[in-house]
């Protein structure tokens, strides 16, 4: 399996994150790639390759050109106006309030900031250009007729929506990927999102598609961040009505459990027959993940990953979250090697 990876994302490195009412260093931070390109060059399941450039167009078929713009400028607007720190969003069209877009950046920053704990700094937008080319590139090798591909992405992408970012996301990587599927000759595709967290940006872009089957395990909503999307009954609506699937589930759920969920998931994905899988892969259901509750072992990664394989799709892989970094690498890549001992 080819891996597609970027050095720009270490463009992305936020000195804070808001959590626990402190500014703390992120969790989602740069060295979380050191880990899993050692890994992958330790077990070297296939070449590593640099992204081509894909330009913005793919990744406005996915988002406004209103974040998009925003991202681009957001830095430059935050230091004109005399701030010493990272821009961090305070204030939000909360209920009962207008959903007008301010001119200040301190309005614009609410407008299209989902939750408070992510930090714009200045390498943040060409951190995330990079990621989405990432994805784009690993798409096309898939297109190309590789069987599965592996997108390294960073920073990650299933939080951000259409016109939202955060949860440590900007642009969402898989759903920029899965349309690059369908503007190529798809006629579906499936997002299976396994990170730990609900992919409350994945589904807000397909939630009225049909093209697009969105399933979604993660810790439940009254629990677990981003706390606002993500429960059972959340189906889809019009023509995407029934293509929405989410798992929600408790503090503690061991794999055993976690597994009962992916299979149903998986059951589902074979029903709809999609012409390409992507896997949003985040490796934070670990059980010893700072910010997570899920119980996952080291192993368990190597066995879901034979799971996904014995759907017998094309197969793209993109990386979401994880944060125990030091087992990151092994977690990642056991999912890519079990996949590949059962392709
Ligand atoms: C891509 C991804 O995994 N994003 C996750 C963003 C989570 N940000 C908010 C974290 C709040 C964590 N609260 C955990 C409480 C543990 N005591
Ligand atoms: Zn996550």
């Amino acid at each position: 399996m080819k891996t597609v990876f970027s050095e720009t994302h270490t463009l992305r490195d936020a000195k804070t994150e808001l959590y626990g009412g402190e500014l703390v260093y992120p969790f989602e931070r740069p060295s979380r790639m050191t880990y899993i390109l050692d890994r992958l060059k330790a077990v070297d399941p296939g070449p590593i390759l640099p992204p081509g450039d894909h330009g913005l167009a793919p990744i406005l078929r996915i988002h406004d050109a209103g974040l998009v713009d925003f991202l681009q400028t957001a830095w430059d607007e935050w230091q004109a106006e005399g701030y010493e720190g990272e821009a961090i969003a305070t204030c939000w069209p909360a209920r009962r309030m207008t959903q007008r877009r301010p001119d200040h950046i301190d309005g614009k920053l609410g407008y299209y900031a989902l939750a408070t704990e992510t930090s714009l700094t200045p390498g943040t937008w060409d951190a995330a250009y990079g990621s989405a080319q990432v994805a784009l590139t690993a798409a096309d090798l898939i297109r190309a007729g590789e069987r599965s591909a592996f997108a390294l992405c960073r920073p990650p992408g299933h939080h951000a929506a259409f016109d939202m970012y955060g949860g440590y996301c900007f642009l969402n990587n898989a759903a920029i990927a899965a349309q690059r599927f369908l503007d190529n000759g798809a006629a579906r595709v499936a997002i299976l999102d396994v990170d730990f967290h609900h992919g409350n940006g994945t589904q807000d872009i397909f939630y009225d598609r049909s093209d697009v089957l969105f399933l979604s395990l993660h810790g439940e909503p009254e629990n677990a961040f981003p706390h606002f999307l993500g429960y059972a009954d959340e189906t889809g609506t019009g023509a995407g009505e029934g293509f929405t699937v989410n798992h929600p589930m408790p503090p503690g759920t061991p794999f055993s459990e976690w597994r009962r969920s992916l299979d149903a998931a998986l059951d589902r994905i074979a029903q709809y027959a999609p012409d390409h899988l992507i896997v949003s892969l985040g490796v934070d259901t670990f059980e010893t993940d700072p910010i997570s509750f899920f119980k996952l072992k080291s192993p368990d990664f190597t066995t879901y990953g034979g799971d996904i394989a014995r759907l017998g799709l094309p197969t793209l892989f993109v990386m979401e979250g994880g944060y125990d970094i030091a087992e990151i690498g092994l977690n990642t890549v056991n999912v890519i090697e079990g996949f590949l001992g059962a392709a």
